[in-house]
């Protein structure tokens, strides 16, 4: 079991979904959807609540897509631990849907922040782009939009998008499981920091998808839970105008696009000077994102 007092490392969190898996093998399942570039195993846990079901719809998460925004992989074990431990205040959230979450999708950047702290700010992800610089935007890679906007070229910049769209083994990871789920899939949810944003599509474009009232109305619900819990104010709406700018190549457009008629980036609050929330915020940052995220999960419950 993981606690809120800390961060974890990429070894201790893969662990920690392999006990779980263990501990409950009726319930939570296991599944090796891949290795990043320097040979680390990405792991997805399914979380269920056991009654054998198959095909249920599904709710999918992934965090640590950036390696330096720490908060958003805790916020995604602090999901697992509530859906796994807390079944009697959860169960309507498992009846009829189960859960897949990846919670490191860069564990090469994510190992590299923890070093030292003249890398703690790192984004990307760590393969050489050329011979002098190491990265790729993982958030860019995406083939939709692909280097359209918002995205570099320059394998030195902090959003170069890969020599090409899917360059990146962690990218394609989080392809293959958009499509592997996305006949059953209603929401795809992606956590990163920092903004206390929540943020539908499109991200490429300022317009909007024709079922922008069903984006906002989730989200919404998640911005009330969240404003209700801990007073803190999250602002809602489609991506590029609400966070002001636009990215192509993103996993949010590109699992909407793909067929989920949810997607959602959500943008955890500052802490520390942004990305470095101190170990002291980890439990109300992860608790009042757990909050929000349950809101919206039971409105996408309610509405397919
Ligand atoms: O720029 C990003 O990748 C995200 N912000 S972050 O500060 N965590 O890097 C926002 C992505 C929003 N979605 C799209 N632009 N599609
Ligand atoms: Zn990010």
């Amino acid at each position: 079991r993981l606690g809120t007092e800390r961060y974890y490392n990429h070894d201790e969190i893969n662990q920690f979904i392999e006990d779980l898996a263990k501990e409950n093998p009726r319930r939570i399942f296991l599944k090796t959807v891949g290795k990043s570039y320097e040979g680390r195993w990405l792991k997805t846990v399914t979380i269920t609540n056991g009654d054998a079901r198959r095909n249920k719809n599904v709710i999918l998460v992934d965090g640590g897509f950036h390696a330096r925004e720490w908060i958003s992989p805790a916020a995604a074990i602090y999901l697992i631990s509530q859906l796994v431990d807390n079944l009697q205040d959860n169960a309507d959230l498992l009846q009829d849907y189960d859960w897949v979450i990846l919670p490191v999708v860069n564990p090469d950047g994510y190992e590299y922040t923890q070093l030292s702290e003249e890398t703690r700010f790192w984004r990307k992800t760590r393969k050489p782009s050329s011979p002098d610089c190491i990265g790729t935007d993982p958030n860019r890679n995406f083939d939709f939009h692909w280097n359209e906007t918002g995205a570099s070229s320059d394998p030195c910049s902090l959003t170069y998008a890969g020599e090409k769209a899917f360059s990146e083994p962690e990218a394609v990871v989080v392809r293959d499981l958009i499509h592997s789920y996305v006949d059953r899939g209603k929401m795809y949810l992606t956590l990163h920091s920092y903004g206390s944003l929540i943020l539908y599509p499109w991200g490429w474009t300022e317009g909007v998808p024709d079922t922008v009232a069903d984006l906002h109305e989730v989200a919404a619900e998640g911005q009330n839970a969240i404003l209700e819990a801990t007073g803190t104010e999250y602002l809602i709406g489609p991506s590029t105008t609400t966070i002001n700018y636009a990215a192509a190549g993103a996993s949010d457009d590109y699992a909407f696009n793909a067929g989920f008629p949810i997607s959602f980036t959500m943008e955890l609050p500052a802490g520390g000077t942004g990305f470095d929330p101190p170990a002291s915020d980890i439990d109300h940052l992860v608790k009042e994102t757990w909050v929000g995220i349950a809101a919206m999960a039971r409105r996408v419950i309610q509405k397919y």
